[in-house]
């Protein structure tokens, strides 16, 4: 992408509004422009770093069984009359008529229109488990949207929903969630780790939220400290042995960790001092696990292999991508701006050509363009004729990994500069070697 020709509407001044570093930086880097409270649009650049972190979530999603739908942003309320919740959810749901005065709603959750999928199709317990989501946008009228999309109204989120004949199935079910959770947040650059939670208005007497450690973050947390350094499940994890996945959950529950709402004094207290945490934190995912609550007012059950009707267990699995991009920023910027993690970052290398219009300067930067283009690296040419300093602020502020500069003294002896935006390292070598090392 050449910098001449994209949208980064990239801003001077610190904007007044952001409290916290990651919406300050999001706004500066033209990630993102509120349309009206807690509403966003997502720019280019910030477009590119949620489609990265979406297909990890997927990538995981898929690895771990789960099944890719699309559900509607638009439901009707007859579904949530039959849940009991249309009247139970409050003012956090945003209320609509159609031209035909039909009760509608803007979903804040998906459980009752899943479960209306499922039960319209499948019968029998040969047909589970079975866990379907989606990546879709959610609408929740909060009462304090904050800190840019860390908490907007309408907000994206990644929803799984699993169905079991059983209670033991449905433990497996979640504990297939919980391991993918766990991966998934690694491979986003983060430490995240599962706490006893409140369940809300989901429901369900079981749910662990996934936290990340954070001085901006919104709930008060308390843990082990152990959990910081715990390992996490590896990508050959077999998500169908029962056991194996029960030792992962096992194990990341054997210590203290829980949020303010389920938080016990006395049995954090048991923890050695030296070991107890006791920090903020973003939750970044929610997982729950509420058996029949809406599979028996809503009539979801399946034949059971002794011939009778069992209403399904069920559990939800939710993962806030538009609250990760800015919590990934949370836990990695500096001074000049977002290191972005390499797995989510908008552009893999930017090519700056420190003097527009200079042939040879022209003529190397198109060169590395070009072959990195080629090798399908993500590519930002700064092809732009601002001043060099400018040019340096800006890449550093947008986070991408890698920066090759091309300047008119390197070139003309064949060379450019490499500067690793998170280590501010930068070492000189032929252009001949930078492309080599980058392509591969
Ligand atoms: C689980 C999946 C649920 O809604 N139903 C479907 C369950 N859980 S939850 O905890 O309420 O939300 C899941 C995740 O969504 C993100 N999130 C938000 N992100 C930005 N702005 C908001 N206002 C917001 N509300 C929830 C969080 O990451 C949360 O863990």
């Amino acid at each position: 992408m050449r910098l001449s020709r994209y949208f980064m509407p990239i801003l001077k001044e610190n904007p007044k509004e952001a409290e916290i570093v990651s919406h300050r930086l999001m706004l500066r880097a033209g990630m993102i422009r509120q349309q009206s409270q807690g509403i966003y649009s997502w720019l280019p650049l910030g477009k590119r770093v949620l489609d990265k972190v979406n297909a990890i979530i997927r990538d995981e999603q898929n690895r771990a069984g789960a099944i890719e739908l699309s559900m509607p942003t638009l439901q009707s309320a007859e579904l949530w009359q039959e849940s009991g919740r249309y009247d139970a959810y409050g003012k956090e749901m945003l209320r609509i008529k159609d031209r035909q005065d039909r009760p509608m709603l803007y979903g804040p959750t998906n459980e009752e229109m899943v479960t209306d999928i499922f039960r319209s199709s499948v019968k029998s317990y040969k047909d589970l488990p079975l866990n379907l989501y989606h990546i879709q946008l959610k609408f929740r009228d909060e009462i304090r949207p904050r800190f840019g999309t860390m908490r907007s109204r309408e907000f994206m989120m990644k929803d799984a929903y699993s169905f079991d004949l059983t209670r033991e199935g449905a433990e497996h079910s979640y504990n297939k969630m919980f391991a993918a959770y766990l991966r998934t947040f690694d491979r986003l650059g983060l430490r995240a780790i599962p706490m006893r939670a409140d369940t809300g208005p989901i429901g369900g007497k079981l749910s662990h939220e996934f936290i990340i450690l954070a001085d901006t973050g919104e709930s008060e947390v308390f843990c082990h400290k152990d959990f910081v350094d715990f390992d996490i499940p590896g990508a050959h994890t077999d998500f169908d042995s029962v056991e194996g996945l029960q030792a992962i959950f096992d194990k990341w529950t054997s210590l203290y960790a829980a949020t303010s709402e389920m938080h016990d004094e006395a049995a954090f207290n048991a923890v050695p001092e030296g070991d107890r945490l006791s920090a903020r934190g973003i939750e970044v995912g929610h997982i729950f696990y509420f058996g029949t609550k809406y599979s028996e007012p809503m009539g979801a059950k399946v034949q059971g292999p002794d011939g009778k009707e069992h209403f399904v267990h069920m559990g939800s699995y939710g993962i806030g991508p538009t609250r990760l991009v800015p919590a990934i920023i949370e836990a990695s910027h500096d001074d000049n701006g977002i290191i972005w993690p390499a797995s989510v970052a908008p552009f893999d290398n930017v090519v700056i050509n420190m003097k527009a219009g200079d042939q040879a300067c022209d003529d190397t930067c198109e060169l590395i363009y070009a072959a990195l283009t080629k090798a399908g690296k993500d590519v930002l040419y700064d092809d732009t004729d601002d001043r060099a300093g400018t040019k340096f602020a800006t890449a550093d502020l947008i986070g991408v990994p890698v920066q090759i500069i091309a300047g008119p003294r390197a070139v003309a002896s064949g060379e450019v500069e490499v500067k690793d935006r998170k280590t501010g390292a930068r070492e000189t070598m032929t252009i001949e070697a930078a492309i080599n090392r980058f392509v591969a």
